[in-house]
């Protein structure tokens, strides 16, 4: 995955539908539009290299209309726990002006005008109830819904979602369409939830190391660019460098929020290095059934990192372990005495206004020796596309849907890169380069998903009594794997 960030904006303008597009995917389902992300653009700015590139269209009907209808969109709009909110079809006056808003506006125009509907957006903070009561009435009240992943997936149990596979339509196998996603939770093979680039979503809430460069500077730690275009960017690495950052301000011999620290965390969000370090909860096997995973080799060598590196109380600041949690964590980070944090990318609209320089990393790997670094999306928050089962006409939720996905690709993923990304976050060619790399490395993690027998809070377990995983996990991994293929029996025998 290569992009040409450097180059004029003319230029960017034109590839980066396209390449976004590739972002959303692994490496192998592409068309042609992925070429045009590939060579470097020429630096003069000259000759536009995306003349040859065939763009991909939804194989939707021609001239198909549905005048004076409704599309009505439940949206998981707003989520004061994790301090996040969704634009992708959330538009207001107060924030014209804004790329995001204006592209989202931008999107609903077109999709009007094309079918002849009015969208309707009904924004949630609980979009998953209003669902299911819709649907157990019988009534076909949501034409389509963007739901938390994991309750997605716990309401796809009860016959409320489709899979959408079966809709003639939706094309899961289109560049708009994460293949992350369907790879990650399509168990036996009926994919309930979705998502890609018609949500930005899914972007906000995949993690990222965050730097602090102006404390990286003032502390002399070694350049940690440098270890990361060395194949050295490990939980090592990350750990020593932490280590040098911490330092007693103050001089009472204590490490508090008065002091400088070399990571902030929690440790209920340790978990996020798991899918890092090459290992995870579970797994989807060639016929999409799931395989805890959490007893092997492999995560055993990840959660002994992950305690190793949370139970070095001198240098990593537990936001769950002071007063004030978070909002006096993110007070410290803007007020540069924290080196290192591994967050949401979402985090970066706390962490802009903060003077000192800062850039983006992708999480480390757990040894040199591993291929990909690997990032998780945090599915109890990010949402995904769902279709209900009282769905009246499936063609025509099909089409809209596809082509909202379509448009978001063309008008919504550029606008979050330009006005978000690029133009805000991002303040050195790294941090661009880092971006690249965490979204094309996304996983969706089932077994954290549906955290059969509270697998998902282990790790935090593990760290808290510094250790005993081998055994947190033998006292669940039987009865994990058990509702796992009790699932998969469900499923297999379905349900729509
Ligand atoms: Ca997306
Ligand atoms: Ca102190």
């Amino acid at each position: 995955m290569k992009r040409a960030f450097a180059i004029i904006l003319a230029v960017m303008l034109l590839i980066l539908p396209a390449v976004m597009s590739a972002c959303d995917n692994t490496p192998k389902n592409t068309g042609s539009v992925k070429t045009s992300g590939s060579p470097a653009a020429p630096t003069t700015g000259t000759a536009p290299v995306t003349t040859e590139v065939k763009e991909i269209l939804p194989d939707i009907p021609e001239g198909v209309t549905y005048p004076d209808t409704t599309f009505t969109i439940l949206n998981y709009c707003l989520d004061s726990a994790y301090e996040t909110s969704s634009y992708d079809f959330y538009v207001s006056e107060e924030r014209d002006g804004e790329l995001i808003n204006d592209a989202a506006r931008e999107r609903i125009n077109q999709i009007e005008e094309k079918f002849g509907i009015t969208i309707e957006n009904v924004p949630s903070n609980d979009p998953e109830t209003l669902l299911k009561t819709a649907v157990g009435s019988g009534l076909d009240t949501y034409d389509i819904a963007l739901l938390r992943i994991n309750k997605a997936l716990e309401i796809a149990q009860n016959g409320t979602l489709v899979d959408l596979n079966t809709i003639e339509y939706i094309d899961l196998e289109k560049p708009w369409w994460d293949q992350h996603c369907v790879r990650d939770l399509s168990i036996a093979g009926k994919t309930y939830v979705a998502t890609g680039d018609i949500s930005n979503v899914d972007e906000q809430l995949c993690v990222c190391i965050f730097i602090n460069k102006t404390l990286a500077e003032e502390k002399n730690l070694p350049d940690i660019y440098k270890a990361f275009e060395e194949n050295k960017w490990t939980v090592d690495t990350m750990h020593e460098y932490v280590k040098d950052a911490s330092e007693d301000l103050n001089g009472d011999g204590n490490y508090d929020t008065n002091d400088c620290w070399g990571m902030a965390s929690a440790s209920n969000s340790a978990f996020l290095f798991l899918n890092s370090f090459g290992a995870s909860f579970a797994e989807l096997d060639e016929n999409g059934k799931p395989v805890i995973t959490l007893g092997s080799t492999r995560a055993a060598e990840a959660v002994a990192k992950i305690v190793e590196v949370y139970n070095d109380k001198q240098s990593i600041i537990w936001a769950d372990g002071v007063g004030g949690g978070w909002s006096n964590v993110n007070k410290m980070v803007t007020d540069g005495k924290i080196c290192l944090i591994p967050a949401n990318i979402y985090k970066f609209s706390t962490y802009i206004i903060m003077e000192d320089d800062f850039g983006v990393l992708p999480l480390p790997k757990l040894d040199s020796e591993q291929e990909n670094y690997i990032h998780q999306v945090f599915t109890a928050s990010a949402q995904g596309l769902v279709v209900p089962t009282t769905c009246s006409d499936f063609d025509k939720v099909g089409i809209i849907t596809e082509y909202l996905a379509y448009l978001g690709n063309k008008i919504m993923v550029p606008a979050y890169y330009d006005s978000y990304l690029l133009g805000r976050v991002s303040r050195d060619i790294q941090s661009e380069k880092s971006f690249d790399i965490i979204f094309s490395t996304k996983k969706y993690d089932i077994g954290y998903a549906y955290n059969w027998q509270g697998i998902a809070g282990t790790i935090q377990q593990a760290i808290s009594q510094n250790g005993s995983f081998a055994s947190i996990v033998d006292t669940k991994l039987e009865a994990a794997q058990k509702d796992a293929d009790d699932l998969y029996e469900k499923f297999l025998s379905s349900l729509d």
